[in-house]
């Protein structure tokens, strides 16, 4: 194959560079240990200080002494001001300091600092002097100390070390919008790079300096070649072989090439090395990950080694085809897999390297082999661990939602583009290079699709996104492009989109944020009747789901596991019935932060298989029963270990839920405290129990006949009586959340909610009204979307019934605590409507009715008047949680009675806990 880069060309002030390089070089040391000192690589993550700079009115020349924090790398200032109810995150200046302390007989080597990731630009200062600058959060990136070093001083000794990142938004620079967070900070590592002066190039985006490539390969033959450029900095002209040796898993050398280099001072010399063809290599694969790997050195004029870089080599190869999917190795492969972003709550994007590596683990024990790194080039550990466990890869630059229609913008987009692929080029499981997610999603403010200004904005969309397609094309002929819409099929055909990329991704959303899931398949079968040329990957879908909700009737945006189960059984039925989608990515792997969000759980995106914390959801285990071939089982829920419910009648002590359990076999076998309960069919990965839990510990066991796959479950169960005086059920506690369907089971404080229910005599429940629905917002079945301050359970105070009477509860005389939870849900300021809500009419946040009056009402408690006149004038503030407990002693047959009389509006309540103490 022919590159059409000059290798080494483009040398600027700073370069980016891949990590798999200096873990490489980590490597290559060990292996010189004894000989001649080649290039040292140093990880500097230890022994930092920071301090913020809102003002920005630091002087790096004089830094001051006072007020800096000692930190660790990785480091974001964002990981805990993304939770809080504050509205908005830090995007401001931050300064890093550190003092190197550089060996004497390091004089004569070339000196640059290695910064895996910084969002999102970054000025590096050494002894106050301005060394390298870099504008991107997402990529690596170098900077040559030597000339700084020299001019502030001898190399030897110490330097002070100055860097400041800003994560502010900066309309030049992509992303300017999204539904994550841009974390602020020195959230990858940094290394220290000491070579000698003969060294592999340096200068080339950061990358290894070494290129791979396998331009044939079968399963009788293979070739591997490698291209590069060795740079001369000492002052005299020198002669020196570059020798690569291909070595295989064992270490045995099964390829050598030498080639020799004259070069002047000051010169750089290019070099390409073709190993002769291997038989019957091992080929790369998912099954079978084999890897390869490429060792090169500079050796000089005495065979010592200089310079060693090594690179992972794998041997495959694939197509995409229009109408039968992805084919690898000449077999048809199904992509199947997930989105990935790189935070964690608590740690923001600043993850240690094991924490990248196990979610590209967590993905293969899905039983997946294809990772979207969306929407960002990420940690490189990602992409090796994908190498090694044969996970194919997608990788993309972070133009979200919008462009800004500036040649600066267009240059950034480039750079970035040429460092993902420079810096990911030889990693044997990157198949697709990406560059727009749904581009179109957000058009300019003012800028209509058939305006003057919309039709100009969209020729420039397309014009960068071919300028970014050639640009690829040209760096790396041997992957993908891809180019990722969200479902507005004209729009992106209308502004010429659709037929740039050689892979289409589709970002669908059917049955989440529009209604009808029907719609998926028939978006699929349309893009093959118009576009029959051009492969297709659903690139995106996904439903929120919040652990702590569950609903035997399950709703479209309940944000229910259940849902999601039924959502993703759905999907995935449609996709594997259709050869020609190539293949799919579960949005998301894991729950993400997106500070914007207000949702069941605020700043958060609930759509991962997997929490925040990486605990599988339902749909996790639904996707194992569905993609991996050794026998499995598991019982679903497992968040919702404790449970509620109402005994099934006045003289029985169970109540009936439902149990899914996940497989891959034909049926389960449930056992209930050891006693059969039944065995149940599974259907596309699910069987589905009607249990009937009694009070207490409930210890359930999953098994398979004849397979010595099993799964146990304990369900702490609170079994409620239907009559509240019953001896036989002594009642204790009810927690019961208003205008909702759902159950909410919470660990944190060991509570379950249970649904709102009508009064029925001897029981419990409201008298009277209705259940909230947010006004003009289709896509919620009830309750708000809003976030709700002043709390962590928000998805209990975004429902309520209003309008209603009376909750009463028919408990027996005794000592209580009853507790009321209210919010204000309608006279709030209206949210910033969020772009990345797909369904237009209905964007999460309703206008706010002005007009509306506000509320005021009395409540009563056994008819003492608790809370006069709640209203806005006291405590009931628009999305702010309220409650109140009050003793009560209940007499013999008096029970508890709750009064609401509105004395403007109509009276509400949220949420009702009601305790017997005694
Ligand atoms: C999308 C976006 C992604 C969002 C997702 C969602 O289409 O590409 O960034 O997070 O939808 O959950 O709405």
């Amino acid at each position: 194959m022919v590159f059409s880069w000059p290798v080494g060309a483009a040398l600027r002030p700073l370069r980016a560079a891949g990590r798999q390089l200096v873990l490489l070089l980590l490597l290559g040391l060990v292996a010189t240990a004894g000989r001649a000192q080649g290039r040292v690589t140093q990880r500097l993550n230890t022994g930092w200080l920071f301090r913020k700079d809102a003002a920005r009115r630091l002087n790096p020349a004089a830094p001051p002494a006072e007020g800096w924090e000692a930190v660790s790398l990785p480091h974001t200032w964002n990981a805990q001001d993304v939770l809080d109810d504050e509205p908005g995150y830090y995007r401001g200046a931050g300064w890093y300091r550190k003092t190197l302390h550089l060996p004497a007989d390091w004089a004569q080597h070339r000196l640059y600092l290695h910064f895996e990731g910084a969002n999102q630009e970054t000025a590096v200062y050494v002894n106050g002097r301005l060394v390298g600058q870099h504008a991107g959060g997402y990529t690596a990136f170098r900077v040559p100390l030597n000339a700084a070093l020299a001019a502030t001083g001898a190399p030897a000794g110490t330097a002070e070390l100055l860097v400041k990142v800003d994560n502010r938004h900066n309309p030049r620079i992509p992303p300017l919008s999204a539904d994550f967070t841009f974390y602020g900070g020195l959230y990858r590592d940094v290394y220290l790079l000491a070579a000698q002066p003969v060294h592999f190039d340096l200068d080339n985006y950061a990358s290894a300096g070494v290129f791979v490539t396998t331009p044939q390969v079968s399963a009788a033959a293979a070739t591997v070649q490698l291209r590069g450029a060795v740079q001369n900095d000492a002052a005299t002209a020198r002669t020196v072989r570059v020798r690569s040796r291909l070595l295989d898993a064992a270490g045995q050398t099964v390829g050598e090439h030498t080639t020799k280099l004259k070069l002047n001072a000051g010169q750089q010399a290019s070099f390409a090395q073709a190993f002769k063809p291997l038989r019957q290599p091992r080929l790369w694969s998912p099954a079978a990950p084999y890897l390869y790997r490429a060792v090169s050195e500079v050796l000089d004029e005495r065979g010592q080694a200089l310079d060693e870089v090594t690179n992972p080599v794998g041997l495959r190869w694939f197509r995409f085809d229009a109408a039968q999917g992805f084919f690898l190795n000449g077999q048809p492969l199904k992509l199947i897999g997930t989105n990935r972003h790189q935070d964690q709550p608590g740690l923001g994007n600043a993850l240690p390297e094991a924490l990248h590596e196990r979610d590209v683990r967590l993905v293969k024990q899905l039983g997946g082999n294809f990772l979207r790194v969306s929407h960002y080039p990420q940690h490189p550990a990602v992409l090796q661990a994908c190498d090694r466990l044969g996970i194919l890869a997608s990788v993309e630059i972070p133009v979200v939602n919008a462009i800004t229609e500036s040649e600066a913008f267009y240059q950034r987009c480039d750079s970035m583009q040429t460092e993902m692929i420079r810096q990911s080029y030889n990693h044997p499981s990157v198949i697709i290079w990406a560059y727009m997610n749904e581009v179109l999603l957000q058009l300019p403010a003012g800028l209509k699709k058939d305006n003057d200004a919309g039709r100009a904005y969209l020729q420039n969309v397309a014009r960068l996104a071919r300028r970014l397609d050639n640009l690829t094309r040209r760096e790396d002929p041997t992957r993908a492009t891809m180019l990722v819409c969200h479902g507005a099929f004209e729009l992106y055909r209308d502004a010429g989109l659709l037929r740039i990329p050689t892979v289409l991704g589709w970002n669908l959303y059917q049955g989440w944020y529009s209604p009808r899931l029907e719609d998926f398949p028939a978006f699929l079968e349309r893009h093959r009747r118009e576009l029959p040329d051009k492969p297709l990957l659903v690139t995106e879908y996904g439903a929120d789901a919040d652990i702590r909700l569950h609903s035997p009737q399950p709703r479209r945006f309940d944000k229910t596991s259940e849902y999601a189960t039924r959502y993703h059984q759905y999907y995935l039925r449609e996709i594997l019935a259709r050869p020609f989608v190539a293949g799919s990515a579960v949005w998301n792997l894991a729950e993400f932060n997106s500070e914007k969000r207000q949702e069941a759980v605020p700043h958060v995106n609930n759509k991962g298989l997997m929490t925040g914390e990486r605990q599988p959801k339902d749909a996790y285990l639904f996707y194992q029963a569905r993609l991996l071939a050794a026998p499995f089982v598991a019982i679903g829920a497992r968040g919702w270990r404790r449970r509620a419910g109402v005994a099934a009648g006045p003289d029985s002590l169970y109540c009936v839920q439902p149990v899914e359990v996940f497989t891959n076999q034909p049926t389960v076998e449930l056992r209930l405290n050891g006693r059969v309960l039944g065995m149940e069919p599974a259907a596309e990965g699910v069987a589905r129990f009607q249990v009937p839990f009694g009070p207490g510990v409930n210890q359930l066991t999953a098994s398979v006949p004849g397979q010595a796959v099993t799964d146990q479950a304990d369900v702490d169960f609170q079994l409620l009586p239907t009559k509240l005086a019953s001896a036989a059920l002594p009642f204790t506690e009810l927690n019961v959340s208003l205008g909702d369907e759902r159950q909410f089971s919470d660990e944190a404080r060991q509570q379950v909610w249970l649904p709102e229910q009508a009064y029925q005599p001897g029981g419990w429940g409201y008298v009277g009204g209705r259940a909230y629905k947010q006004e003009g917002n289709g896509q919620l079945p009830y309750g708000s979307a809003r976030n709700i301050l002043g709390t962590d359970y928000d998805a209990l105070y975004q429902t309520q019934r209003v309008g209603l009477s009376q909750f009463r509860l028919d408990v027996p005389a005794g000592q209580y605590e009853v507790t009321l939870h209210f919010a204000e849900l309608e006279q709030a300021p209206p949210a910033e409507a969020l772009a990345y809500n797909l369904e237009k009419a209905a964007a999460g946040s309703a206008p706010a009715p002005a007009t509306r009056p506000t509320r005021s009402f009395d409540v009563r408690l056994n008819g003492q008047l608790v809370l006069p006149a709640l209203g806005p004038d006291n405590y009931l503030t628009p999305l702010q949680a309220v409650s109140f407990t009050f003793p009560v002693t209940v007499q013999a047959a008096q029970g508890i009675t709750l009064e609401f009389q509105a004395l403007r509006g109509e009276a509400v309540l949220n949420g009702l806990q009601v305790k017997r103490l005694y």
